[in-house]
């Protein structure tokens, strides 16, 4: 069963909740009309410094530049976790890494969130909202207790396996539990690139649900792994860098790639266009106003398949990658941009993490916070009413590596980070030493210790999974290409 519930002024919502009954609109407020609509984009493996706003020199982007011009970047947040499956896990459940429900990039790519999970598209269901999700989900295969149509959401479209999420050109894709055919991409053709198609489906859901208060969940495809673009998209970057390591695939999993950096820079300018669409689309539909748009990463840069992490400086001054617990793994570029309400071109060094995402969008949507959830609500940072510097005293992250149990904690200006529950804690001083070079854990005894108290108690186990038995394969004829 179900059962989040909300603290404050939701007795209504979390009533019909807990009966497992209807859901509806009970806010019974006359202002229901003027809930915001609530956009949240986020990318996959973008790093934290792939964006000109955030200091990216080589690849254009625009558009995303333009959102945080008009609204405020954040320095210092945090995706839920250094790999996709438990960051989006954190983003959906309002639990941070040593609770929520998926732990690890598992198996297959399906392992599926529970019933029991409460999504924050349940709850913003309840609160009247009309919920789509385009893009990679992650969190549920087909058939099984994870799909978004399951969670919350009333409309799906994209990849539900976040492996089979690894290519741009599948000859199928799901709308909601169906299966959608992709013709142009049958028999190893690359004619249907699918964040187009994706946004495509997006852009419908936004003209169907203009008229009522709207959730729409965009995680992208883009920039992941595979380096593959449109022709056209390509040619923008194309001989403009040095093409040292040409990528060719030794497993043929992904694609090969003679120009992987040119590729990456088009990918995400591409990324950047399809976000400037989504942004016309709202203007052009007039709801640009009472919309707030955020924009982020699930995780760090990686640095496979000729990426070129340090050609571009994906991931900025910060040490570290995708998979991993130093900053380049977890801090990432989030923007949240709402006229009228957030004060444009604001810069905030404010302190947060995917755990606040959940309580922050039914605040937005005029609920209160979710109990039993590990986020708090940043809607006053936002709109510039905020006191303090983060919104927890403790941070948490894990991911097990080998059989080993890394973990990260951040309190205040510091970091924590061990590799294993006996290893010794290593501590960095971000606000001297943001590339993580210095252990200072010897000179500060004290913070060490009360980071090792803290990490006593910041987690649980995680559940037995069902991983059920792969819906996605390597096989050639899923993936539509020949090699
Ligand atoms: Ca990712």
């Amino acid at each position: 069963m179900k059962r989040r519930t909300f603290i404050q002024s939701t007795a209504l919502a979390a009533l019909s909740l807990a009966a497992g009954g209807t859901l509806f609109n009970c806010s019974g407020s006359s202002s229901s009309g003027k809930k915001p609509n609530i956009i949240f984009m986020m990318a996959d493996d973008l790093g934290y410094g792939h964006l000109g706003c955030y200091g990216q020199e080589k690849i254009k982007t625009p558009h995303i530049d333009r959102l945080a011009w008009e609204g405020m970047r954040f320095t210092q947040c945090y995706a839920g976790s250094p790999v996709c499956a438990p960051s989006r896990s954190v983003l959906m459940t309002g639990l941070h890494a040593g609770h929520t429900a998926i732990r690890g990039n598992y198996g297959s790519g399906g392992t599926p969130i529970y019933d029991e999970d409460v999504t924050v598209a349940e709850l913003l269901k309840s609160y009247g909202y009309a919920t789509g999700a385009f893009g990679k989900w992650g969190l549920g295969d087909i058939n099984t207790s994870g799909m978004p149509h399951k969670q919350g959401f009333d409309r799906f479209f994209g990849y539900l396996n976040q492996v089979h999420a690894h290519y741009y050109y599948p000859w199928f894709l799901y709308e909601n539990d169906k299966k959608y055919l992709l013709p142009g991409n049958e028999g190893g053709k690359r004619e249907q690139y699918t964040p187009d198609v994706i946004l495509g489906k997006a852009l419908e859901f936004i003209d169907q649900n203009k008229e009522q208060p709207f959730f729409l969940y965009l995680p992208f495809v883009l920039p992941h792994v595979e380096l593959l673009v449109p022709e056209e998209s390509f040619r923008e970057y194309e001989g403009k860098f040095p093409e040292p390591h040409p990528w060719v695939d030794e497993i043929g999993h992904y694609a090969d790639q003679p120009a992987p950096r040119a590729t990456l820079a088009a990918m995400i300018s591409h990324l950047d266009r399809n976000v400037g669409r989504v942004m016309a689309h709202l203007k052009k539909l007039g709801l640009d106003e009472n919309t707030i748009v955020f924009f982020c990463s699930d995780n760090g840069a990686q640095n496979k398949k000729g990426a070129d992490l340090h050609f571009f400086k994906g991931n900025g001054e910060l040490r570290g990658k995708k998979a991993e617990l130093y900053e380049g793994g977890i801090r990432v570029p989030m923007i949240a941009r709402w006229p009228g309400k957030i004060e444009p071109g604001t810069v905030s060094d404010y302190i947060w993490a995917f755990q606040d995402v959940m309580p922050t969008l039914t605040a937005l949507a005029g609920a209160g916070q979710p109990e039993g959830i590990d986020g708090t609500s940043v809607v006053p940072v936002l709109t510039g009413r905020a006191e303090g510097k983060a919104s927890h005293s403790f941070f948490y992250w894990e991911l097990e590596k080998g059989g080993v149990l890394h973990q990260a904690v951040r309190h205040g200006r510091w970091k924590g980070l061990r590799k294993g529950i006996s290893a010794p804690l290593e501590l960095y001083n971000l606000e001297t030493d943001i590339s993580e070079t210095t252990d200072v854990a010897e000179q500060n005894p004290g913070i060490v210790q009360k980071m090792e108290e803290y990490l006593k108690n910041a987690r649980s186990e995680p559940r037995s999974y069902e991983h059920g038995a792969p819906t996605w394969s390597y096989r050639k004829e899923d993936t539509g290409y020949i090699r």
